[in-house]
C-alpha cells in the first residue's frame, strides 16, 4: 500500500509539532510505524493522502456513530457558518442542545456546555467538590478522563497505551487527594468508603470503560458504587463522554439502569466538532456560576458551529434510532473475528456493549487494568497492520475501543470479518 504522501508530511509535521500530532492516541506509538494523514472521510471510510481507502472503526474515536459527513450533520453546519462562526453571546442553539440532552438522560437536570471531554471531567470534579465541600475523589485504574491534572493518574486511552499513565508533570499536590482503586472491585471501594467516606466528593468512572480497551462491569459493581455513594453523601459522575448517546440514545445509564448525580459528555453530542458537557442535579449544577460560586468558563463554549453539529447529531439519532441495528452489527462482527481467532488457535477474548468492542490478544476475560495489562500488545500490534494493508483501520492500540457506526453495511461487516481471516492466519 502506498503511503508516501503521509510519510512526507509526518516529516513535515514532526518539525513543528510535538510526535507529528495534536494528540498522542493518534500518534502509532504502540503499535510502531508512522500515523495515516487522512484527506477526507465519507461515510464509513476514511481516505488517506494516497487515496487509499479504509473502513473506519474509529470514528474519530466516537463523535461518527453516523459516519462522516452525515448530510443532515453538514447541511446543519452550512446553516450556521452562514451566520457566522462564535459570537461570545448566546444564542438559541445552546437551548435548544441543552434540551435535547436533558430529555434524553433523565439524571441531566442542568447542563453546562464546554468544549471538550476533558473540560467536562475538570469541572463536574470541581463542582463536585464545590457542592460537596469535600476534596478527595475516588476514580478507577485505567479509566481515562481526559488529561487534567487530578484525574491523570493510572490513566487510560493514550496514557496506558504509551506507558505513562501518570504523567510527569502533575504535582503531588494535585493527585494527593486522588483515591486509585481497580475497576469491577466493589469490596476495596467499601472498604475506602468506611475509611474515608465522608471526605469523598466524588466517585467519577467510565459506566462501561471504552478506555482499557472495552471492559464491562461485573454485575453490582455500578449498583455498589450508587449505593456507596447514596449512603456517603458522595457524587457519583458518570463519565460518558465516550458512551454517552453510543450505548442507547440515553447512554450506559439507561442501558444498565443506574442513575447517576452528574454525568460529563462529549463525542458524540458534537457530530465531530469541539463540544464537551457536565450535567446533572439541579441542587448540584446551582453551584455553577455564575448561579453559584464554583467558577468555569469559556470563550467558545456552546459556539453555534459545534451547536448546530451537535443537535442535528441527536436529532438524527432520536428519529432514527439505529441502536438495535448497530448491536446485530456488531454482535455479527464479534462473532466473526472470535471465530476467525478461534480457527488459527489465538487466545482472545472480545468484549462488546452496544457499537462498542475490542478483541483482546489475552486468554482472560479483561475485568480491570491489571488483566489488560497480560494482553498480548506486540501481537495486537501485527494485527493491527495487517488490517490496515488490508483497508481496515482500527484503533492504534489494544487499550481502545472499536465503533461500528450507522454507515457501516452488512457488506462492510464481512469484509472486515475476511480482512481479519486473513490477518490473524499470518500471526
Ligand atoms: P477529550 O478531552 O479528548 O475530548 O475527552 C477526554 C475523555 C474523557 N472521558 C472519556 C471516557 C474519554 O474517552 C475521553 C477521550 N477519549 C480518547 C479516546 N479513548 C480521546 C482520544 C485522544 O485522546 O486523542
Amino acid at each position: 500500500m502506498n503511503r508516501e504522501r503521509s510519510q512526507q508530511q509526518f516529516q513535515r509535521a514532526l518539525k513543528s509539532i510535538p510526535g507529528g500530532v495534536n494528540s498522542p492516541a493518534r500518534a502509532f506509538g504502540a503499535v510502531g510505524g508512522e500515523p495515516i494523514f487522512i484527506q477526507r472521510g465519507e461515510g464509513q471510510f476514511l481516505i488517506d493522502l494516497d487515496g487509499n481507502y479504509f473502513l473506519d472503526f474509529i470514528g474519530s474515536w466516537g463523535p461518527h456513530i453516523l459516519g462522516h459527513r452525515h448530510p443532515a450533520v453538514i447541511s446543519a453546519i452550512d446553516s450556521a457558518l452562514a451566520r457566522g462562526t462564535s459570537f461570545g453571546a448566546p444564542t438559541e442553539l445552546e437551548s435548544e442542545l441543552a434540551e435535547l440532552v436533558i430529555a434524553a438522560v433523565p439524571s441531566i437536570e442542568k447542563v453546562r456546555m464546554v468544549n471538550s471531554g476533558t473540560e467536562a471531567t475538570m469541572s463536574a470534579i470541581r463542582v463536585a467538590r464545590g457542592f460537596t465541600g469535600r476534596d478527595k475523589i475516588i476514580k478507577f485504574a485505567g479509566c481515562y478522563h481526559g488529561h487534567v491534572d487530578s484525574l491523570l493518574v493510572k490513566a487510560g486511552s493514550g496514557a496506558l497505551t504509551l506507558g505513562v499513565p501518570s504523567s510527569p508533570g502533575v504535582p503531588a499536590g494535585c493527585t494527593a487527594d486522588t483515591i486509585v482503586l481497580e475497576f469491577n472491585d466493589p469490596q476495596t471501594l467499601a472498604d475506602t468508603f468506611a475509611a474515608h467516606g465522608d471526605k469523598i466528593a466524588a466517585v467519577i468512572l467510565e459506566p462501561v470503560v471504552g478506555n482499557m480497551g472495552v471492559v464491562i462491569p461485573q454485575a453490582g459493581f455500578l449498583e455498589t458504587c450508587r449505593e456507596l455513594c447514596t449512603k456517603h453523601g458522595t457524587v457519583l459522575i458518570f463519565d460518558e463522554v465516550m458512551t454517552g448517546f453510543r450505548l442507547a440514545f440515553g447512554g450506559a445509564q439507561e442501558l444498565f439502569g443506574i442513575t447517576p448525580d452528574m454525568t460529563t459528555l462529549g463525542k458524540i453530542i458534537g457530530g465531530g466538532l469541539p463540544v464537551g458537557a457536565y450535567g446533572g442535579r439541579a441542587d448540584i449544577m446551582a453551584v455553577v456560576s455564575p448561579s453559584g460560586p464554583v467558577y468555569q468558563a469559556g470563550t467558545l463554549s456552546g459556539n453555534p458551529l459545534a451547536m448546530s453539529s451537535g443537535i442535528a447529531t441527536l436529532t438524527t439519532l432520536r428519529e432514527t434510532k439505529p441502536y438495535a441495528t448497530l448491536a446485530a452489527k456488531t454482535e455479527k462482527l464479534c462473532r466473526g473475528l472470535s471465530e476467525a481467532a478461534s480457527a488459527v488457535g489465538i487466545s482472545h477474548t472480545i468484549p462488546h456493549v452496544g457499537s462498542m468492542f475490542t478483541l483482546f490478544f489475552n486468554p482472560n476475560v479483561v475485568t480491570d487494568n491489571t488483566t489488560a495489562g497480560q494482553s498480548d500488545t506486540k501481537l495486537f500490534a501485527r494485527y493491527f497492520w495487517g488490517m490496515i494493508e488490508r483497508g481496515v483501520y482500527l484503533p492504534c492500540s489494544q487499550f481502545e475501543a472499536n465503533f461500528v457506526s450507522a454507515a457501516h453495511t452488512d457488506g462492510d461487516i464481512e469484509t472486515t470479518i475476511a480482512a481479519a481471516r486473513a490477518v490473524l492466519a499470518t500471526l
